[in-house]
């Protein structure tokens, strides 16, 4: 008799383009299927769904920060007495070659293995017929499942248990309500893998009502709304907080505006922030119309909301109506994100690039529209990208449009299919054009200084996420963690497994260049910080005035200000001027004078110079005592920046 329960929930990750599996030390976004599918299967425990005498042990691993232990997974059905089920949890279309291949390894132990998630929901509900590698998947003896579980996992695990679970499960039609649903469930082992160890998500409904070609949301939860009860959701918070100290969330709905029940949720979580002094913030994604709901804004703010992810897209009215996104009015983008940004909500916007009517010309004009005209605090871009249950995939399928055969690309942030316009690469090239014009030093520098002090630290952080991804990691943000981790013998089926000596010297030269780009990175960040963080209350003011002044007399010159500051001494004698020493203290001792220093551009063409001089061997000719001086310098900066982040966190 069955004894023992082993239930893997594992939600897999994606191939990189060598084939190896990505994999980071810590990740930014936990998995929220993953916490949906851990509640659902606690709850199944709780009410003894599999029996009374069932030992059943839940393992959760997410890919992207952990590594899955296959060989130990296929040894856990040890005996007669214990069984191993293996969900591939919440499975992508880039994650389905990997899940895929796990599913197979698995198989071949002898372990139940079923596989859920987007990309399996949606390429079966659209498509005319069961496509041949989810047929040869289920031939293998996989389970394929098809929708939401709320309603039917007790069942699902049950068929499991007994051994009589079917080929595919189909749940679409059947939405289940998510009313009195338990929430996710947070694990705090989980959450130690991420950057914020205090960051929860939670999806506080499904669905959306607008009819957008590229998304394949709406074809697989639904047009209709569903959403959970506000005090069910205002206990999860409450309970996350007292238990792992959770008090930031990503609320996971792809359109929270058009939950119905957003009144109620936005007053419950304002109770807990004012009566329960939970110090809640949270971010969540909302549509281009949110801003005229009545209050929503307002409650939003009140509530804890410090970001919104906005689905803008394009600037590009042509693009849109394309699209289907019929509801994007270009004219009112800016007095939407002005909305957000009085209530001290910072803006994220997603925006696509590759619609059909793109050119190379026309994506740099709209960048430089969305940065200089909308002027979001943040952006997101990707590569328009057929995802199978999508009306674009169904279209291109049904007119035999070439797409890439291997999903494991469908992340929106590689060519999958042929631009009318942009070249084979050159979209591609576009795409990253994009990515850095918006994170360029000058943009990030005038989002900074436009924003909001309370926003400060918040667009600070992100931003060196998003530029991490891009730039030192190469991959895209919403993919991506802190340093990648690699095994030598983990890749893709068909790529050669490299002598230790190969994969590591090239992983040696990998890391190096990473750290380099780290390097630069840390460095260009901190420039941004001295030249962004805000000024005291009297500089403010001086700037102001002196603003006021060149406003009123036209050019202002150094002589003008240096008389100013004399004439000032002479009628306020207590007014401070720097003695030499000071001035000097505040140069070699930023520590000491951390106020003082507002640009370490004079170090940079130091270590530009030492550079020069290093390449053209003229080693003599670098000063051995300036050198280490600056570096002391550095580490001071690096250690003020730190700390300042650190504290602002
Ligand atoms: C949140 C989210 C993210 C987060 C993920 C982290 C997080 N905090 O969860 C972030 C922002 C990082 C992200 C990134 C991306 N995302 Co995303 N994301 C979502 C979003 C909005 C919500 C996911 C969610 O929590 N859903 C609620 C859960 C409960 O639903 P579910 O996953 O479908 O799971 C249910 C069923 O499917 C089923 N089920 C799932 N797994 C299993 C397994 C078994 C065994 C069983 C029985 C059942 C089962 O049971 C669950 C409960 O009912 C979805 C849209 C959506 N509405 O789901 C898009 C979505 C999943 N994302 C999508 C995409 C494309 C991406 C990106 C590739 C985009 C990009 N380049 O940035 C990346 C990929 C990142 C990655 N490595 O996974 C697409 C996927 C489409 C597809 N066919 O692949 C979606 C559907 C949105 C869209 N545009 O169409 N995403
Ligand atoms: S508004 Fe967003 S979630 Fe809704 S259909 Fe369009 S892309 Fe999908």
């Amino acid at each position: 008799m069955l004894r023992n329960l082993n239930v893997y929930l594992i939600k897999p990750t994606q191939y990189d383009d060598d084939g190896y599996v990505v994999r980071h030390w810590r990740g930014v976004l936990p998995s929220n299927t993953l916490a949906c599918l851990t509640a659902l299967t606690e709850d199944v425990i709780k009410q003894k769904r599999l029996g009374e005498f069932l030992r059943v042990r839940i393992h959760v691993l997410d890919e992207t920060v952990d590594r899955v232990p296959v060989k130990r997974i296929c040894r856990s059905q040890r005996d007669q007495k214990t069984k191993t089920i293996v969900c591939l949890v919440g499975v992508q279309t880039n994650q389905f070659p990997r899940a895929s291949d796990l599913a197979r390894v698995f198989r071949r132990a002898g372990l139940t293995v079923l596989i859920g998630g987007f990309h399996v929901s949606g390429y079966l509900a659209l498509l005319p017929a069961i496509p041949p590698d989810i047929q040869q998947l289920m031939d293998e003896g996989v389970t394929i499942v098809k929708g939401e579980v709320e309603e039917t996992w007790g069942d699902l695990l049950r068929d499991a248990v007994e051994g009589r679970l079917r080929p595919l499960y189909d749940f679409l039609a059947d939405k289940p309500d998510l009313y009195q649903k338990p929430t996710p469930s947070i694990r705090k082992e989980y959450l130690r893998k991420f950057v914020a160890p205090n960051f929860g998500t939670i999806d506080c409904g499904r669905g959306c009502p607008f009819e957008c070609t590229f998304c394949t949301i709406i074809n697989v939860q639904g047009r209709k709304m569903r959403f959970r009860s506000a005090e069910v959701i205002a206990s999860g918070i409450r309970n996350n907080y007292h238990a792992h100290g959770i008090s930031f969330y990503f609320f996971t709905d792809d359109n929270f505006a058009r939950n119905k029940n957003w009144q109620a949720i936005f007053d419950a979580l304002a109770r807990l922030k004012d009566e329960e002094h939970i110090p809640l913030k949270f971010m969540m994604q909302v549509d281009v119309l949110s801003w005229k709901i009545s209050n929503f804004v307002d409650k939003a703010r009140r509530a804890g909301c410090t970001t919104v992810f906005i689905g803008m897209e394009s600037v590009n009215t042509e693009n849109l109506e394309g699209a289907g996104k019929r509801q994007n009015h270009v004219a009112e983008y800016s007095q939407l994100i002005d909305a957000y940004r009085n209530a001290g909500i910072s803006t994220h916007v997603g925006y696509i690039i590759g619609f059909p009517r793109d050119t190379a010309e026309s994506v740099r004009r709209d960048v430089a529209f969305l940065m200089h005209d909308v002027k979001p605090d943040h952006a997101s871009f990707f590569m328009l990208t057929p995802l199978p249950g999508s009306q674009d995939h169904l279209a291109a399928f049904r007119n035999q449009v070439w797409m890439d055969p291997d999903f494991n690309r469908y992340d929106s942030h590689h060519q999958v299919t042929r631009h009318p316009h942009l070249a084979d690469g050159e979209w591609k090239d576009i795409y990253l054009e994009a990515w850095r014009a918006f994170y360029s030093f000058d943009n990030m520098k005038a989002v900074l200084q436009g924003g909001r002090p309370e926003s400060y630290w918040h667009n600070f952080t992100r931003f060196i996420w998003y530029k991490n991804s891009i730039v030192t990691e190469g991959r895209h943000p919403m993919m991506c963690g802190f340093l990648r981790l690699k095994g030598r013998k983990q890749r893709r089926p068909g790529y050669p497994i490299l002598s230790p000596w190969q994969y590591y010297s090239g992983r040696a030269r990998e890391i190096r260049g990473h750290l380099s780009s780290m390097i630069h990175l840390l460095f260009e960040m901190e420039e941004l910080w001295l030249q962004t963080r805000h000024p005291s209350e009297a500089e403010q003011r001086v700037i102001e005035e002196l603003g006021k002044i060149r406003a009123a007399c036209g050019r202002l010159k150094v002589a003008d200000f240096q008389l100013a500051f004399k004439r000032a001494h002479s009628h306020f004698p207590t007014l401070h001027v720097p003695s030499k020493l000071q001035l000097f203290w505040a140069k070699w001792s930023p520590l000491l004078a951390p106020d003082k220093v507002y640009t370490r551009a004079d170090i940079a063409s130091f270590w530009d110079d030492v550079k020069l001089r290093w390449r053209e061997r003229r080693w003599f000719q670098i000063p051995a005592h300036r050198v280490a001086m600056n570096l002391f310098r550095d580490a001071q900066l690096s250690l003020l920046f730190f700390f300042h982040m650190i504290l602002a966190r």
